[in-house]
C-alpha cells in the first residue's frame, strides 16, 4: 500500500527541513484543520443535522446569516480559543475582534476567517468553504486591539481554505508553495494529495458574475468583451466561463486547471471598492494564488501590498493565471492614464 502523508506529518517535516513553521503555528494550523473537519461533517448532514436555512440575524455587513454561518463561526472559535497559540480572532460573522479570554494563555498569532464562504449555496447543495488567514502580532504592546490586525497581506504567516464539495479538501500555504489535503472520512485524517501546486500562466477560462455587466467600469467591460469575441476577436481564441458564486470553489478550480476570477468594483454601490473582504477573503486567496505562481490585484495594485484601514474592509479582486491578471491590470492602468 502506498504510504500516505498526513497533515501532521507534512507540518512536522516542513518544520524539520525548512524550519519555517514554529511550534505554535503548527498547533494553530492543526486546530483549524480539525475545526474544518467538524464543519465538513455538519455540512454533510444538511437537513438531517438541522443546519440549513437562515438564523434570523444579520452580520455587521448587513447580510442575513445562515445557520451554518453561525455554526462554523462557533466551531472555529471554540476550537481555537484555549490552545495558547492565539491572541485574538476576527471573522466575517463578528463585528469586532474576539480576544482570547483571560482564563486561557495568550499566544502571538492572530487568526482571521470567513467561516462559511459561499453562503448563498448552502441550501442548494453546491460547494462552500472556510477561508482563513494567519498574522503574527507585531510589537510588544500589552493586550490586543483591532489595530494589531491591520497589516498588509504580505505579512501573513499562513493562509488556507477548506472546500466542502464532492470531497472535502484543505489547501494550505505557509509561504513555501501550496499543498492540498483530502479528508479521508474513514480514518478522519487530512491526507496530502498534491504538493507544490502550480497555476498555468495562461488560460481560456474566466469567472465573473455576468449579471453585473451593465454596472462595470470600462476596463472590466473591455476585458470581458474581448474574451467573449472569441477566436474572431483580438484575443484570437475562444473562452469558457464558469461562476459557482462560492469563491472557494472558483479559486479551487483555478488552482487545479487555471483561470481568472474577478469580483471588480461596480456602480451598484460606488462607494464600496468591491464586494469581497480584504482581510479574510482576498488576502488569504491572494497568498495561495501567488504561492502557486499566479497573481492577485485589485485592478491596479497587488492585493497583498494593500494596507487595511479597517477589519471588514472591502476590495476589488482579480486573481488567477498570471498573464490574464496582468492583462486585466494593464487595461485598468491604461484607462487611468487617459
Ligand atoms: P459570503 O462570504 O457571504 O458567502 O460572500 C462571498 C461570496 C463569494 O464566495 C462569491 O465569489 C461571491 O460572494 C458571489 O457573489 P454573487 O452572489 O454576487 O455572485
Ligand atoms: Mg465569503
Amino acid at each position: 500500500m502506498a504510504r500516505q502523508t498526513s497533515l501532521t506529518q507534512y507540518l512536522v517535516e516542513q518544520q524539520r527541513e525548512h524550519g519555517h513553521i514554529p511550534q505554535e503555528l503548527r498547533l494553530l494550523i492543526e486546530v483549524v484543520a480539525r475545526a474544518c473537519k467538524r464543519i465538513a461533517i455538519a455540512v454533510n448532514k444538511g437537513a438531517l443535522g438541522d443546519v440549513l436555512g437562515t438564523a434570523g440575524s444579520e452580520n455587521v455587513q448587513g447580510e442575513v446569516q445562515k445557520k451554518l454561518d453561525i455554526i462554523a463561526n462557533e466551531v472555529l472559535i471554540e476550537a481555537n480559543e484555549w490552545g495558547g497559540h492565539l491572541a485574538a480572532m476576527a471573522s466575517e460573522e463578528m463585528d469586532g475582534i474576539y480576544v482570547v479570554p483571560n482564563r486561557y494563555p495568550q499566544g502571538e498569532y492572530l487568526l482571521l476567517f470567513d467561516p462559511l464562504d459561499g453562503s448563498s449555496n448552502i441550501d442548494v447543495n453546491v460547494s462552500i468553504g472556510t477561508i482563513f488567514s494567519v498574522l503574527r502580532k507585531v510589537g510588544h504592546s500589552r493586550g490586543v486591539s483591532e489595530d494589531d490586525f491591520l497589516q498588509p497581506g504580505k505579512q501573513q504567516a499562513a493562509a488556507g481554505y477548506c472546500v466542502y464539495g464532492p470531497q472535502s479538501m484543505l489547501v494550505l500555504t505557509v509561504g513555501d508553495g501550496v499543498a492540498v489535503f483530502t479528508l479521508d472520512r474513514e480514518t478522519g485524517s487530512w491526507v496530502l494529495t498534491q504538493d507544490q501546486v502550480k497555476i498555468p500562466e495562461d488560460t481560456k477560462e474566466f469567472a465573473i458574475n455576468m449579471s453585473n455587466m451593465r454596472h462595470w467600469a470600462p476596463p472590466v467591460k473591455r476585458y470581458i468583451d474581448e474574451c467573449l469575441a472569441g477566436s474572431a476577436g483580438p484575443r484570437a481564441k475562444d473562452f469558457n466561463m464558469r461562476w459557482v458564486a462560492s469563491m472557494v470553489a472558483d479559486v479551487h478550480r483555478i488552482l487545479t486547471r487555471g483561470g481568472v476570477f474577478m469580483y471588480p468594483w461596480d456602480q451598484r454601490e460606488p462607494d464600496k471598492p468591491g464586494k469581497l473582504r480584504l482581510m479574510y477573503e482576498a488576502n488569504p486567496m491572494a497568498f495561495i494564488v501567488e504561492q502557486a505562481g499566479g497573481a492577485a490585484t485589485n485592478g491596479t495594485e497587488r492585493i497583498m501590498s494593500l494596507h487595511p484601514t479597517k477589519l471588514h474592509e472591502r476590495v476589488a479582486v482579480v486573481l488567477g493565471s498570471k498573464n490574464e491578471v496582468e492583462r486585466f491590470t494593464a487595461y485598468h492602468l491604461e484607462a487611468a492614464e487617459k
